[in-house]
């Protein structure tokens, strides 16, 4: 299989279906075969339901509920670990990312191992929290600056890559917590010397539904992490 789509999900009810229907019309136009993986962590607004009736019967759409786990990057992980195709795409199901880029991240990904959507290069942009772009912006300037890091939003969580770049890397040591997963995945593919490529994307506003981000929390064990790498608290081996 060439691509699988994989959407973690927590509380996602009102965006979920109308986002896997625009998925699926984009990608349905191009010659390629795909699954989109839906990995929701027991939602209480019923997300694994809504889709699980939506969708009944259709092989491409695959509702994955995990009952016991919580938790985005695990949620991820596990949606990775149970896909077929050889590309996979990771993104928000709120539409914060816009669907429409799918096409130039599967067509680019054929050039280059990773193709990661940055709100920081020419292009790129946030509509959403003019707060969030610009203290992001200079978070991520800190990650440049400490980490060598070559990629200019470390933060994203729209990506596509060849699930080929996992082979015999102990994943679940980058895939845990929230958002900082993605400094952890970004700084070993650039240790490791995968070609990466940057593409603008504009953040949209969610469609419904509330924030999971606490950015307080979140600004605290982002900086951790970055801190962990740098002073050798966290090793991938
Ligand atoms: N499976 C799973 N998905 C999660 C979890 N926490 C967040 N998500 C999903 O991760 C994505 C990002 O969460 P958001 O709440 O949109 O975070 P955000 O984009 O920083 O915040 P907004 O600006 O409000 O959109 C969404 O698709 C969530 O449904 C979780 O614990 N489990
Ligand atoms: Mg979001």
């Amino acid at each position: 299989m060439n691509l699988s789509v994989i959407l973690p999900t927590y509380n996602e009810h009102d965006a979920i279906n109308a986002l896997i229907s625009e998925i699926y019309e984009i990608l349905d136009t191009h010659p390629i075969t795909f699954e989109i993986l839906i990995v929701d962590d027991n939602s209480p607004d019923g997300t694994y339901a809504a889709v699980a009736e939506k969708w009944k019967g259709n092989p491409r759409i695959k509702p994955v509920l995990r009952e016991s786990e919580k938790g985005l990057a695990t949620a991820i992980l596990h949606g990775i670990r149970q896909s077929e195709g050889d590309k996979v795409i990771v993104m928000d199901t709120d539409f914060n990312h816009p669907p429409s880029l799918i096409p130039l991240l599967v067509n680019i990904t054929d050039y280059f191992e990773i193709a990661s959507c940055s709100r920081y290069v020419i292009g790129g942009g946030m509509e959403t929290s003019h707060f969030r772009f610009f203290g992001s912006k200079i978070f991520n300037k800190f990650i440049h600056y400490t980490l060598k890091m070559q990629t200019t939003d470390n933060l994203s969580g729209y990506y596509c890559f060849k699930k080929e770049v996992l082979d015999g890397i102990p994943a679940e040591k980058i895939f845990f917590g929230y958002g900082d997963y993605y400094i952890r995945f970004l700084y070993v593919m650039q240790r490791q010397k995968h070609p990466i490529i940057e593409i603008p994307v504009v953040y949209k506003d969610r469609l419904g539904g509330l924030s999971k981000t606490d950015l307080k929390n979140e600004l605290f064990r982002y900086f951790f992490t970055v801190l962990k790498i740098k002073f050798g608290f966290w090793k991938l081996k």
